[in-house]
């Protein structure tokens, strides 16, 4: 075997021998570098008498061509290797079934939000919304509360700075404005509810700065106080998961509604720290409704000598207290791990009233 023979050969066996991608590389520069072994020989041509090159110069591109082609096909099947390595250690069992994480948990009043809006969904309501930054006007005005009206009182508001024009707005103190917000943008018929937080200057065990409320509001051509008393009846059998329920409603005061009425339900607390709805001696107040006023409305742009209809707004915060028995409401926004550990819900439980609300 010549010099060059051998020279190729061994270049060839470090080839197939090199494991890894630097390690080609480092046989590459020995061979086909600026000081490699095939390169030294190529300058050598230069010396050489034309005879001489001529038979020579074929011999060592040839071995040239032979090693480069070799370092390519290395360097594809190394990289393919390298694919398969990563693949194997990188995949997925899709099969296997979905582990709940073991951290996080949803929030009770957003799972409360989720179980009621299952509630309506269900009796046919769809979800309205507006900004928690109310104009004064839809907050107050547009539901019969007037600027000098002794019922702004009842509010305890946060204002905004004026503005240019004196105009104020609010943080919005009731979900009701979203009542306005409906029927200024859609026509009768119209079954809605509109759950949100809202803000009050306020703060005990059971009044928050910031709570929630959900307000529902139907507006049709014969839609009257039995149908309002009919759909809080549902929506209390199905949020308490009970069989039945009592409701007893109370002669109330609302600027937006007229009749208004408040409701209360039939509960027994007669065992210390336990509360059982729909039998019992007691009574549980459940939030205020009313038929809406016509001049609500006329202002929002409704023909009060065609359609009437029936709005509610109850606390979202205190049906969360009721149903899973929380006795405090501060603790619910205060961002405690071990409190939101105990009363949180597991992402997986999403409420539906076939598989339950809240199991
Ligand atoms: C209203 O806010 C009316 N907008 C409800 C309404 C809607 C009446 C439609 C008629 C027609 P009220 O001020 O009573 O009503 O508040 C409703 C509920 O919000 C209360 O029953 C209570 O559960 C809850 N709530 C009120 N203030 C607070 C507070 N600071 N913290 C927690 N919950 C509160």
């Amino acid at each position: 075997m010549s010099a060059l023979q051998s020279l190729e050969t061994e270049i060839l066996a470090a080839i197939g021998a090199a494991a890894d991608e630097s390690a080609l590389d480092a046989v590459r520069v020995a061979a086909l570098g600026k000081k490699g072994s095939i390169s030294d020989l190529l300058k050598t041509l230069g010396g050489m008498t034309a005879a001489e090159r001529k038979e020579n110069g074929p011999l060592f591109n040839g071995v040239r061509d032979r090693v480069s082609e070799a370092i390519a096909q290395r360097k594809r099947a190394l990289a393919d290797l390298a694919l398969d390595a990563r693949l194997n250690l990188e995949r997925v069992d899709v099969t296997l079934p979905a582990r709940p994480l073991a951290q996080g948990t949803v929030h009770p009043i957003s799972q409360v939000l989720d179980e009621v809006t299952a509630i309506f969904a269900d009796l046919g309501f769809a979800v309205a919304e507006g900004p928690d930054v109310e104009y004064d006007d839809y907050n107050f005005t547009k539901l019969n509360i007037p600027p000098d009206h002794p019922a702004r009182q009842m509010h305890d508001t946060f204002y905004l700075a004026p503005q240019a024009d004196g105009a104020r707005h609010v943080l919005r103190t009731h979900t009701s404005p979203v009542q306005v917000r409906t029927m200024l943008t859609q026509k009768p018929p119209i079954r809605v509810i509109a759950p949100g937080r809202t803000y009050r200057v306020d703060n005990d065990a059971t009044h928050s700065p910031m709570f929630h409320q959900i307000e529902a509001l139907v507006i049709d051509e014969n839609t009257h106080l039995g149908h309002l008393k009919w759909v809080v009846e549902e929506f209390c059998k199905a949020f308490f998961e009970i069989e039945s329920v009592e409701l007893r409603g109370r002669p109330s005061f609302f600027p937006f509604t007229e009749p208004s009425v408040e409701w209360d339900l039939r509960c027994d607390r007669s065992v210390a720290g336990r509360i059982e709805f729909g039998r019992g001696n007691d009574w549980l107040e459940l939030g205020g409704s009313g038929m809406v006023h016509p001049n609500v409305l006329a202002m929002c742009g409704v023909d009060a000598s065609r359609y009437q209809g029936f709005a509610f707004g109850l606390g979202l915060d205190r049906l969360a207290m009721l149903k899973y028995g929380a006795p405090d409401l501060r603790p619910f926004f205060d961002g405690d791990l071990r409190w939101l550990k105990h009363f949180g819900f597991t992402a997986f439980d999403v409420p539906t009233l076939d598989a339950g609300l809240s199991r």
